[in-house]
Formats: structure tokens, sequence, C-alpha cells
């Protein structure tokens, strides 16, 4: 047996290796980032010992509670990246306006979009969390300072996307479109080593996953196609189970690897849905779809949907290829709309 000991860095140099035009920037941008979850993981797994649980007292620009650890892991990934002179400009969940690149540094091609600390409601109870990441390349003219623009592109124009995982382990799971590669992260070495090479989602699953606490908020679509996964079929390999971890970054792990389906759809409270089209839904969309997957509002692709502003939410049925066709399927017999 040969023994194989492939870590981040090298994967990402070895597949930019094979683009000849590639000029190294781009890996030398994911190894700043994966700096940044190092550190971020380390501060995860000692969260219980120091004093870093419980809330900031302020309120991030959606009006939720911020805890200590979204704020650490925001500023951790600003601080590893905003020097290396790759990137024009970045916006974070947890900050409402665009985040320029400090004036004293080079100003690169790239544009960096982050959701910090995903899932944070599962912080103070031990249950996985996350961080995901998206990068396009600028739209607006070299060697100038990035602008909104750069940042509202349409999913597909993403150049690069993953999330790290920060579980029993903490995984990290990336795409640059072609092939999805996860890495986990051996915490003697420090160093994420390849642990998932070119991850395939299932067509189809078993498993649904939702917030059937707002079962009364939701359209007879969604309402006819959850019964329809309860009620028992052996041919279609029904009834599905259901899991829902409720940190987006664990549920769509998940989902990548049994195969399944994962939902956060609009409904009676939440017409737009709840989840970030820009930070959340747009990265998990390009990787599950680089996997052979498919992302969807109900109406129209995820990576299709044009952006207005940073911080609009979408309706979202991401998963194995079949499950979201069914979904979309019901969601379109009730003849109700959802975007
Ligand atoms: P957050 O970015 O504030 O943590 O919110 C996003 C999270 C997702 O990770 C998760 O899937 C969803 O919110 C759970 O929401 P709910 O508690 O409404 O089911
Ligand atoms: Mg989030």
């Amino acid at each position: 047996m040969v023994f194989r000991f492939m870590t981040l860095e090298r994967h990402i140099i070895d597949a930019e290796r094979l683009h000849p035009e590639a000029t190294g920037e781009l890996s030398k941008l994911l190894s700043d980032l994966a700096i940044a979850i190092k550190v971020i993981s380390l501060q995860v797994n000692k969260a219980g010992l120091v004093d870093i649980l419980g809330m900031t007292g302020d309120k991030n620009v959606h009006g939720e509670s911020v805890r200590k650890l979204d704020m650490f892991a925001h500023d951790m990934v600003f601080r590893a990246i905003d020097h290396g002179g790759h990137l024009c400009i970045m916006a974070s969940e947890e900050e409402e306006d665009i985040i320029h690149i400090p004036t004293d540094f080079k100003i690169g091609k790239y544009v960096l979009l982050f959701d910090p600390m995903d899932g944070s409601s599962n912080i103070d109870v031990n249950i996985s969390i996350g961080t995901i990441f998206s990068i396009y390349r600028r739209v607006s003219p070299d060697g100038t300072p990035g602008t909104m623009e750069d940042c509202l592109q349409q999913g597909l124009e993403q150049i690069a996307a993953g999330y790290v995982v920060y579980g029993s382990s903490t995984m990290l799971v990336y795409t640059t479109g072609h092939g999805v590669h996860g890495f986990t992260l051996d915490p003697a070495l420090g160093e994420f080593i390849l642990s998932h090479e070119d991850m395939q989602i299932p067509q189809k699953g078993k498993i649904y996953s939702i917030n059937e606490g707002n079962h009364n908020y939701w359209d007879t679509g969604l309402k006819n196609y959850i019964k329809y996964l309860q009620d028992e079929d052996s041919k279609t390999e029904r009834p599905y189970s259901s899991r829902y971890v409720g940190s987006m970054v664990a549920d769509i792990h998940r989902t990548l690897i049994y195969g399944g389906i994962y939902m956060y759809p609009s409904d009676s409270k939440s017409p737009k849905g709840k989840l970030r089209l820009m930070y959340e839904c747009n990265p998990m969309s390009f990787i599950v779809e680089a996997a052979g997957g498919r992302a969807t509002n109900g109406q129209k692709r995820i990576l299709e949907i044009q952006p207005e502003n940073l911080h609009q939410r979408t309706p979202i049925f991401i998963g194995s290829k079949e499950d979201v066709l069914k979904v979309e399927e019901f969601i379109n017999n009730s003849g109700k709309t959802n975007s």
C-alpha cells in the first residue's frame, strides 16, 4: 500500500499546477484562511474552559444576539487575510457594510465573503458549529479599492467556496468548482490532512432536515412533501429519517455524505426564509452542485439569483438531486410562489 499524506496546502498547490495561467495567489489566500480556521478551531475546542462563552451584549446587523465566539472568528479571519495582498474587499455576516482592505496594504484581485460562526445558537451546548466562505474574482478595475459591486455577484461567479465543521473533529471542505475535497484537522500536527477525496453526494438519500416547529407556517405544497416523506413505501425507501442539528454547516455536511435534503423554506412567519444568500446559501450551493447535487429556492437555482444586497435572505432546498427535484414538484404543484 502506498502511504499518502496530502496536506491542504499541498493539495491546493497541486490543483493550481493543473492551470498554467494560475499565479498561485488563490493558493496563498486559501492558506491564509486555513491559518485563521486553525486558530478558531483551537478557540472552539477550549470554549468551555475560558471566558469566551456567552453574549457580547451587542446585536448583529440582523438584530440577533452576538456571541463572543462569533466576534472572535470574524476578527480572526479579517486579521489573517487583510494584509496578504490577495483581496480587494471582504464582507462578513457579522458586519453591516463591506469591509475595506486597510490602505497601507496591497490590494489584490479577489473578494471574500464569509460567515465566521454559523449555527451560533449551538455554541453554548457543545453542538457542531461552522465557518463558511466564498471567493470571487473582482469585477472593478485592478489596483483600486474593492466595491459593493465586487461583492454582489451571482453565486455562479464563485471561483472557490468552502466550509469548516467544528464537530467531533474539525473538517474543512472546499471546492474550486471541480471536485469537492474534505480535510480533517490533525490537532497534534496542526495540519489539515486529506480525508475525503472527490466527495460525491448520493443522487437520492433517506434523510430530510428541516425545522418542523415551523410546520404551521408552511405552504401546502411543503406540508404535502413532508407528509410524503413520512409515508411508508418500500420502493422509494420511505419513510425517510428526520435529522436537524440547527447548524446549517453540520446539516449540509451530513447531507453531502449520506444524501437527502436540507431545507430552510420561506413561510408565513419568514416570507424570505432565514438564511443569507451571500454568506450561507451561495457557498453551500456551489459546493453541493460541484459534488453532483442540486440547490434551489423553489423557483430558481440558488447560484443564478441576482443579489441585491449583502445580507439578503433566501429560501433554500439543497441536497441530493432526486430529493430536490421532488420537493420542487410538490412546491410547484401547490400553485404558490416561494421567492
Ligand atoms: P446563524 O448564522 O445566526 O447561526 O443562523 C443560521 C442558522 C443555520 O446554521 C441553521 O441552519 C439555522 O440558523 C437554524 O435556524 P432555526 O433555529 O430557525 O431552525
Ligand atoms: Mg450563519
